[in-house]
């Protein structure tokens, strides 16, 4: 006899009839899948597929790159430029021409008035390569702001600026290949199935085959945490302690890789002497986690052949992010744990371009990790681009966070958004918007119009959306991976490129200085200015990168077909070719709870959202999950407090309060609440968002609030809707 159900309907997929299929890479997270998006005959985008041959992802995808072709048809998209007097005043629909001569003349306006750094830019990690290269010769080379950034600074910035004080250069080391190799996983801040799924199949794929303890560090029981051998369930803020730690154990233990240390490190004895005052004792009474349990970890990671560290925003948002990550890479470093085949320490990068600013924004520097700092670099890049030397600054300007600031003192006068969304994204939104209202000038260029930034901007640039451009991702990997165009952008909306290179023409110092109009005319200019240096893309073209299903950066003449890891001869950036060891003391220098605000605030993201929604927030798949803004709770503390699944309540913190649904969860502590990113006029009118003092990264893990029940519900939710709507 047959058990189970025998009598099945047959499965019927809808028919979507596909003329062809275009080749691309997800633009939503770093992980860099390569997918095809299915035309048909009428040239309307209808469904995705994911390819099956590419290394990164092997045919799967996550939900959101399942659906990502449905953003061509989304609602609120930009389709004209708009300008108006100031934000009180109505929009009125332009010519490009128009919206770029006045573009220009404002620039050159402030810029005339109130110097040079009064008027300021900030980028995104999400348009092409050949875009941000393009817009890092106009402003180094034709704007000559030194205030330039990206919102990389609110996501990557410290692990850019740990890695360069570790090996001398930016540039993750690892691969995801090195799962199939490690003996032992150590995740710290980084909860990958939501975040980054197929980067997370490719670990549990090869944990699957060859067992290897995974250890999760995180305040929160995550999806990662519930899969892990061990979970550490650090007190927030502390992670540098438990690193420091886990170094005393091994050394005190001589666990180290002494060959190692001697050859390819400098600074080992300062190191030695204060990792020496961080017993695990000492650590527990910080970090919260056991003094037994320390030393057990530290002994896993130590013992195994080849051991890898993954991080992600846990580390990178803090006060200590920057430390944090040379931690990190101490751990790594006296284990010998770099370079190596499953021996590395590897940043989970955030955005699916934010390598890409990294590489050849110029935001922080020049092309191809080139530095301002450095003569040599300056003059390079000078020379290539046909830029007298003077007109670049001999170091980088504002971050920006320290942009918005600066436009409160009154420093600032005009600023430029691309494809950023700072009024939900930054910490105290509040305040930003009061800043943002301050501004004489504020240019937004994004693909939607309902981007509440927009709500302050002066002119409205409608860009171009992924896959309505031709252009290259750099992923969490260092793999360049293609995306051609697949449809047309709606109504005028124009590509990111194609706006830099125009507005270009209206700058008469423009006129020395080329700009290659076409995405494959760019990629030549990188391919040439990235000869010789880490990220070398002088092997790769556009083709050859979509017959690779992407290439790992560097690939030259020597490495046609790339390089699946960087420091493999234990070679580092700096000059003597060595890295190294720094000595990390801890400042104990967070918001942490109090008796007025006795929770930790933790925040992050769900699977199914993207940052602050305005392409998630209008895929039904996808926004169905989760389309008000909730808060996690544990149960006994709910109950302690006579707080109900579903309950509206109001949280409050120093700055402002908010007003979510409250769900029940034991993946919160009784004295933390996580909130979700995504949500306008929430989570991040509570923040704090203290510093880090090298990257200046925002602390966006780590607030104090309080929370208050609300008696009428009803009124509870008219009040949160009419947040939402500002
Ligand atoms: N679905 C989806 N995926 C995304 C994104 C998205 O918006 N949606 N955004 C992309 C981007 S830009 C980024 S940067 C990444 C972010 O990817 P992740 O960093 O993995 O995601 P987060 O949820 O921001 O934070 C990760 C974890 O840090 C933990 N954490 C909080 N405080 C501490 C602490 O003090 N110590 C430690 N060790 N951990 C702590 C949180 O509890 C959380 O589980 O995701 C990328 N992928
Ligand atoms: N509380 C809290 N806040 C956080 C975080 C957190 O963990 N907690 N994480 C931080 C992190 S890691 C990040 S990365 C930031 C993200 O913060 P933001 O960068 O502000 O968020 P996004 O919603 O991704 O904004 C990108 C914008 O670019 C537009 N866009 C998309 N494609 C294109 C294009 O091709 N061209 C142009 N011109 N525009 C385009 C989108 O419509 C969108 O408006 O948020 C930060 N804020
Ligand atoms: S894992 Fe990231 S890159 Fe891959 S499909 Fe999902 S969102 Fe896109
Ligand atoms: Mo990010």
């Amino acid at each position: 006899m047959l058990f189970g159900r025998t009598h099945k309907n047959e499965i019927h997929l809808p028919v979507k009839p596909v003329d062809k299929w275009v080749y691309t890479t997800c633009g939503y997270c770093s992980t860099g899948c390569s997918l095809e998006v299915g035309v048909n005959a009428a040239g309307k985008a209808v469904t995705a597929r994911g390819v099956e041959d590419a290394a990164v992802n092997r045919g799967k995808l996550c939900l959101k790159g399942i659906y990502e072709y449905e953003v061509f048809e989304s609602q609120n998209r930009g389709t004209v430029p708009l300008i108006r007097k100031n934000h009180k005043n109505a929009f009125e629909e332009k010519s490009w021409d128009e919206a770029l001569d006045q573009t220009a003349a404002e620039i050159s306006r402030i810029q005339a008035v109130y110097g040079r750094d009064s008027f300021a830019i900030v980028s995104t990690g999400q348009i092409y390569t050949e875009e941000f290269y393009t817009l890092g010769k106009l402003v180094r080379g034709v704007i000559r702001t030194n205030n330039y950034d990206g919102n990389t600074t609110l996501c990557m910035a410290s692990a850019v600026s740990g890695y360069k004080r570790s090996f001398g250069s930016d540039g993750p080391p690892g691969c995801y290949d090195d799962f199939e190799h490690t003996n032992c996983l150590f995740a710290i801040g980084s909860n990958l199935p939501e975040q980054h799924p197929i980067i997370y199949y490719r670990l549990q794929e090869a944990r699957t085959r060859r067992p290897f303890p995974m250890i999760v560090v995180d305040p929160r029981v995550t999806m990662l945490a519930q899969m892990a051998d061990i979970h550490l369930p650090i007190t927030p803020g502390t992670d540098l302690v438990l690193l420091n730690a886990m170094a005393h154990v091994i050394l005190k233990e001589g666990l180290q890789d002494e060959d190692y240390i001697r050859l390819h490190t400098n600074g080992f004895e300062g190191f030695k002497k204060l990792v020496n005052e961080y017993s695990p004792e000492k650590a527990e009474g910080i970090c919260g986690i056991a003094a037994d349990m320390i030393r057990k970890v530290a002994r896993i990671y130590a013992e195994a052949n080849a051991a890898m560290t993954i991080w992600t925003m846990g580390i990178n948002q803090s006060t200590h992010g920057s430390d944090g990550v040379v931690a990190i890479n101490n751990l790594n470093l006296i284990t010998g744990n770099i370079g190596k085949p499953g021996g590395t320490a590897l940043s989970i990068t955030g955005q699916c371009n934010a390598m890409g600013t990294r590489e050849f924004s110029s935001c922080s520097g020049l092309p191809a990790y080139r530095t301002l700092e450095n003569e040599a670099d300056r003059a390079f890049a000078a020379d290539f681009w046909g830029v007298d030397t003077r007109h670049f600054p001999d170091k980088r300007g504002l971050t920006e966070t320290d942009i918005f600031p600066a436009i409160e003192r009154g420093e600032i006068k005009g600023l430029w958004l691309i494809g950023t969304n700072p009024m939900t994204s930054m910490p105290n939104t509040p305040q930003i918007r009061k800043i943002l209202d301050q501004l004489e000038c504020l240019v937004v260029q994004d693909a939607y119009t309902d981007v509440e930034t927009v709500q302050s901007a002066t002119i409205y640039l409608p860009a171009a959306l992924w896959g309505e451009k031709t252009g290259v991702f750099t992923n969490t990997e260092r793999r360049v991976n293609l995306v051609r165009k697949v449809v047309a952008p709606p109504g005028k909306a124009k590509s990111d490129l194609w706006i830099f290179t125009h507005l270009a023409k209206r700058f008469d110092r423009a006129k020395e200085i080329k700009f290659a109009e076409t995405a494959a005319e760019v990629f030549d200019e990188i391919r040439e200015i990235s000869k010789g240096r880490l990220c070398d893309y002088s092997g790769m073209t556009h083709e050859k990168i979509e017959a690779a299903r992407g290439i790992q950066w560097p690939c030259n003449t020597d490495n046609e077909a790339g390089s699946a890891r960087l420091y493999t001869d234990g070679h580092f950036q700096y000059p003597d070719g060595k890295a190294k060891l720094i000595a990390l003391p801890f400042v104990d220098n967070n918001e942490v709870p109090c008796q007025e605000y006795p929770f930790w605030l933790n925040s992050g993201r769900v699977v199914e959202h993207w940052h602050t929604r305005t392409k998630t927030g209008k895929i039904g798949n996808l926004n169905k999950f989760s389309p008000t803004p909730f808060m996690e709770m544990n149960p006994r503390m709910a109950a302690k407090m006579g707080i109900a699944a579903m309950d509206y309540v109001r949280v409050i913190s120093r700055r402002s309060s908010a007003i979510v649904l409250v769900q029940l969860t034991e993946r919160v502590a009784e004295d933390a609440v996580f909130i979700p990113m995504h949500y306008y006029n929430c989570v991040n009118r509570l923040v704090k968002g203290l510093l880090d003092p090298y990257s200046r990264q925002p602390a966006y893990k780590q607030s104090a609030v309080r929370i208050e029940c609300l008696m009428d519900q009803d009124e509870a939710a008219k009040t949160a809707a009419s947040l939402r709507d500002y």
